[in-house]
C-alpha cells in the first residue's frame, strides 16, 4: 500500500503531485530512456502508463523500458484488462462512476482478477468520473458512456460522494485525453471541499496556467499527457 499511502499524505501536506501519462500507442520504445530522464529531472511524482486501444504486450514493453531509466513509481492506468503487467508497481483499478455500462463498473474488473491475484501489483481502487468537455473523447467512445455535463456540478459532487462512500481511494475527475477543456474549476473545488480522498483530476492540461488553477482549485494529483506527447519543451514551462 506504499503509493496509496505516499499519495495520501503528499495530499495531506498539500503537496503537488503530478503523474505523466505514457499511451503505448504514441510512444517509440527508442525513444523512452530519453524521454524518461526528462520526467526525472522534472517536477513529476508519478507514471501513468495506459490508452484506449493499446495493443497486447506493448504496456509490458514500455513498462519494462521505463522501470530501466526511472524510479518514480510506475502505475497502470488501464483502458482494458489486456493492459494489465505486473511488471508495474501499481495499477488504477478504475470503476467508471460516471457511466451506467456494467463493463465499466464492475464487468471487466471481474475479468481483470486471476492477472491481478498475486501480481504483486498495488491495487488502488478509483471512482473514475468522465466529464464533459467540448468535443467527444476516447473514453466516451470506447465505454459507450456519456460524459457528466460540466454544468451539472450536483451530479458531479454527488457522484463523487457515492464513490467514496462505495470504498473508492480515489477520485479522478476526468475531461478525456486532449480534451478541448479542461475539468472546470468550480467542479474541482466543490468536489474537493467534500471528499475526504485524495483527488485527481485530468484531461486537456497544456499550459502552466491551466496546470496552476487545478492544483488551486482542490487537485491533490494532476495527470498530463497530451501536453507532454505534442511537446517536450512543456517540461520547462511546468519547472516550480
Ligand atoms: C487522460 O487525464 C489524462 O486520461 C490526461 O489527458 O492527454 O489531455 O493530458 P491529456
Amino acid at each position: 500500500s506504499a503509493i496509496y499511502h505516499n499519495i495520501k499524505s503528499a495530499a495531506k501536506q498539500k503537496k503537488k503531485q503530478l503523474a505523466i501519462l505514457i499511451d503505448p500507442d504514441k510512444v517509440k520504445i527508442e525513444n523512452l530512456g530519453k524521454f524518461a530522464q526528462k520526467i526525472n529531472k522534472s517536477i513529476a511524482t508519478h507514471i501513468f502508463v495506459g490508452g484506449s486501444t493499446v495493443e497486447e504486450n506493448e504496456t509490458e514493453n514500455v513498462v519494462l523500458e521505463l522501470k530501466k531509466h526511472t524510479k518514480l513509481p510506475v502505475i497502470l492506468f488501464p483502458g482494458d484488462v489486456t493492459q494489465i503487467t505486473d511488471k508495474a508497481d501499481g495499477i488504477l483499478f478504475l470503476s467508471l462512476i460516471s457511466g451506467r455500462n456494467p463493463d465499466y463498473l464492475i464487468g471487466k474488473h471481474v475479468e481483470a482478477v486471476p492477472k491481478l491475484f498475486r501480481s504483486g501489483l498495488e491495487v488502488i481502487p478509483t471512482g473514475y468520473i468522465l466529464i464533459e468537455n467540448g468535443k467527444e473523447t476516447s473514453v466516451e467512445r470506447v465505454s459507450q458512456t456519456k460524459p457528466i455535463p460540466k454544468q451539472d456540478i450536483e451530479i458531479i459532487i454527488n457522484t463523487a460522494k457515492a464513490g467514496e462512500y462505495l470504498g473508492q481511494k480515489l477520485i479522478y475527475l476526468e475531461a478525456g485525453s486532449g480534451a478541448k477543456e479542461p475539468v472546470n474549476f468550480k467542479a474541482i473545488s466543490e468536489v474537493k471541499k467534500r471528499l475526504e480522498i485524495p483527488l485527481i483530476v485530468g484531461g486537456g492540461i497544456r499550459t502552466k496556467e491551466a496546470l496552476d488553477l487545478a492544483y488551486n482549485s482542490g487537485a491533490d494529483l494532476v495527470v498530463i499527457g497530451t501536453a507532454f506527447e505534442e511537446d517536450e519543451s512543456f517540461f520547462e514551462e511546468i519547472k516550480v
